[in-house]
């Protein structure tokens, strides 16, 4: 058998999680209108369980360091998108430091969308507050000014028009999570619904 004879070798084909498609655009997924955010009054706030804030202005969050993240996405509605481009700010930089116990992550968004992760796969180079996609401000559909980027786990979890993240001691379902998809939603073990 040489390489190539059946045509494309194999390690050129994309790897992709089981159920999925490669789509080349990008879909917008939203459950309600696009907020509007202007950045003068745009903030990022991460709250731990004891209430205390850290806080972040736009012009905060431009000045700590970018970085930047070529990721694949993978969609619960079963489109995944391969080596997209991305500038942000890790969380890891943001949790820097940050006395807490709690071991759960609540993102919330401008709009009022929810969504729940363990705070430890907000930390390790995996996650981001993103603003930046394809070299260009992330579009308003997409989640700018800024959204969370945890490509890791399905796109549910990257909350577009990111508020803030609330630390958690006890695990507290978001707003898709609520609704009876997966808690955790890792697309390589297709954990799409409860259950899963
Ligand atoms: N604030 C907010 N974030 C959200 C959503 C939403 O409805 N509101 N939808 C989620 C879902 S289900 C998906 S698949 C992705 C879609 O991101 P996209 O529209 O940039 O493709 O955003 C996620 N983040
Ligand atoms: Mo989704």
């Amino acid at each position: 058998m040489s390489p190539g004879f059946q045509g494309r070798p194999r390690s050129a084909e994309p790897a992709l999680p089981p159920g999925q498609y490669l789509t080349e655009d990008f879909p917008v997924l939203s459950a309600g209108p696009t907020p509007k955010v202007p950045l003068e009054t745009w903030e990022f706030v991460i709250t731990t369980e004891n209430g205390d804030e850290r806080r972040w202005s736009w012009a905060e969050l431009m000045a700590l360091p970018q970085e930047t993240a070529e990721v694949d996405l993978h969609c619960v509605t079963r489109w995944s998108k391969l080596h997209t481009s991305w500038q942000g700010i890790s969380l890891d930089t943001l949790l820097d430091g940050l006395d807490t116990d709690a071991h759960f992550a609540l993102a919330h968004s401008y709009g009022g969308y929810t969504t729940n992760l363990p705070l430890d796969d907000l930390r390790g180079g995996r996650a981001w507050v993103a603003h930046t996609y394809d070299g260009a401000p992330l579009h308003p559909e997409h989640g700018g000014p800024a959204r969370l980027l945890v490509p890791h786990l399905y796109l549910w979890k990257s909350a577009k028009w990111v508020r803030g993240i609330k630390l958690r001691t006890m695990d507290q379902p978001g707003f898709w999570e609520t609704a009876g998809y997966h808690d955790y939603g890792d697309p390589w073990r297709e954990q799409r619904y409860q259950g899963d």
